[in-house]
């Protein structure tokens, strides 16, 4: 990994009417309060305001993600910003329309959001613009919309992904056999994005010949139905040797089915996952090793952004930089993107004690 892990800082939930909302806002100091002494801490309307709107809820990839939010908003000063992480507890896109309205109600500065759809949310990111809000896509792109988002915080360079995730594949197979990929929703543009390179891959490189992709099936990032997809592939293909999901929610479920059914060593389980969520499934040997970056980083780079725009002038437009301290400096490219990291890492029996405590 290119740069330094750091250490994440622990989360304050508050669950307010089915929607989790995570707030760093900090008003008056209790002794300001009793003493009437003035604070150094900016008027409510002052403070900086930022909302991170993830695809779902309860997927504890977006809740590691949030972290580097936090970090970044600690180092800068809890009390300068108004930190809110709200969305849908299904992830469709229809279900981010309305937080994306509750942040231009609030008048945020910037809209992180990990969009459900290349398109469905376009009017709504128009609407944010104009009113003065940033809009930024982060763990991924809109491929075909990048018009209506002033730039995407990637988390590596996708192109990297359909190639590093069959490769795994391939090796723990032997490069012989089926498989099939467990996804998360249909609509998703980072794994509809990555599942087309990897069929390229396959397709264009001899060394992956005789291993066959059998089926796509969608477990939308719930539990209970990549579990149930994970069990009907067992079922269907007796002939399976592996399962390649490349999202944390599926290859979770997929392990556990794996083991409960007897199947450890017999169907390889691989794609990318949370080291704090694998780490028993790598030392009991249901996955050999699987893939991510650094989903804190993300949260991280986004803060320092805003922080950049806010204080520095800076404008986010291709070929312009800003500093995000600890991870030093970032450039937009000429397509809008930033690529936090170049390359993904790979997690197994060597290291994932290390990077489970981290996220
Ligand atoms: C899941 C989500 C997310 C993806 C990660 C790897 O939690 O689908 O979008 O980037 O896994």
């Amino acid at each position: 990994m290119r740069k330094s892990i750091f250490v994440i800082a622990a989360l304050a939930i508050v669950i307010a009417g089915g929607i989790a909302v995570f707030f760093v806002s900090k008003g008056e100091t209790p002794d300001a309060r009793i003493t009437g002494q003035e604070t150094n801490a900016p008027a409510e309307d002052e403070k900086i305001t930022i909302y991170f709107i993830p695809k779902n809820l309860g997927n504890s990839y977006f809740e590691a993600l949030s972290t580097g939010f936090y970090d970044a908003i600690s180092e800068l000063g809890d009390e300068k910003f108004k930190y809110v992480y709200a969305g849908p507890q299904i992830a469709e896109a229809d279900n981010q329309i309305e937080f994306v309205k509750k942040a231009i109600q609030d008048g945020a500065d910037a809209i992180f959001i990990a969009s459900n759809s290349n398109t469905a949310l376009n009017s709504v990111f128009d609407e944010a613009r104009e009113s003065g809000i940033r809009v930024y896509i982060i763990n991924q792109d809109i491929p075909g919309s990048e018009s209506h988002r002033d730039a995407a915080i990637m988390p590596v360079n996708f192109d990297k992904i359909g190639g590093a995730q069959i490769e795994l594949m391939g090796k723990q197979i032997d490069y012989e056999g089926s498989f099939a990929i467990l996804s998360a929703t249909a609509d998703a543009p980072d794994q509809n994005t990555w599942i087309s390179l990897i069929k390229k891959e396959l397709e264009s490189d001899p060394k992956y010949e005789k291993m066959e992709l059998l089926e796509i099936v969608y477990g939308d990032d719930q539990a209970d139905k990549s579990a149930s997809e994970a069990k009907a592939l067992l079922a269907k293909y007796p002939e399976i040797k592996g399962i390649l999901s490349p999202t944390t929610v599926g290859i979770f479920a997929a392990c556990n089915v794996v083991r409960e059914s007897g199947m450890t060593g017999k169907v390889k389980v691989t794609g990318l996952g949370l080291p704090s969520e694998m780490a028993e499934f790598v030392l009991d040997g249901t996955c050999e090793g699987f893939q991510l970056w650094n989903p804190p980083y993300e949260g991280y780079i986004g803060v320092y952004m805003v922080w950049a725009e806010k204080k520095e002038g800076f404008i986010p437009k291709p070929g312009a930089k800003f500093n995000a301290r600890k991870l030093g400096e970032y450039a937009i490219q000429s397509n809008g993107q930033i690529l936090t990291l170049e390359d993904p890492m790979l997690y197994d029996k060597s290291n994932i004690e290390k990077y489970s405590v981290l996220f």
